[in-house]
């Protein structure tokens, strides 16, 4: 009982997101399925390739940055959000390709 209680102000004083949700984010027709996403920190974004062509996912923003790199129809790739911040995610094969990811604390 005491251990368990412990480990909830633990984890609130280490600012961790305990109710982490996954979003899924498609990629198809060379688009986001998502084009506009608000998520908070901890929680985990999947990238599904639905196109018959490779995809990519990248982001060069401030708050995190990250290459998930190059993969064919049917393949996910997943990032977890790390700080506050905006990310811009594009796709390197398809430079019209990108989304936004506004990640709340
Ligand atoms: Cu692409």
């Amino acid at each position: 009982m005491k251990i368990s209680l412990m480990l909830v102000v633990v984890m609130g004083l280490a600012g961790v997101n305990s109710f982490a949700q996954e979003y899924e984010i498609g990629q198809k027709n060379k688009e986001f399925t998502v084009k506009e996403l608000t998520v908070r920190v901890g929680d985990k974004m999947t990238f599904t390739n639905q196109d018959p062509f490779f995809h990519n996912i990248y982001s060069l923003s401030e708050s995190q940055s990250f290459d998930l790199g190059s993969y064919p129809k049917g393949n996910q790739r997943s990032v977890v959000a790390e700080k506050p911040g905006t990310l811009t995610v594009e796709c390197a094969i398809h430079p019209n390709m990108q989304m936004t990811i506004h990640v709340e604390e």
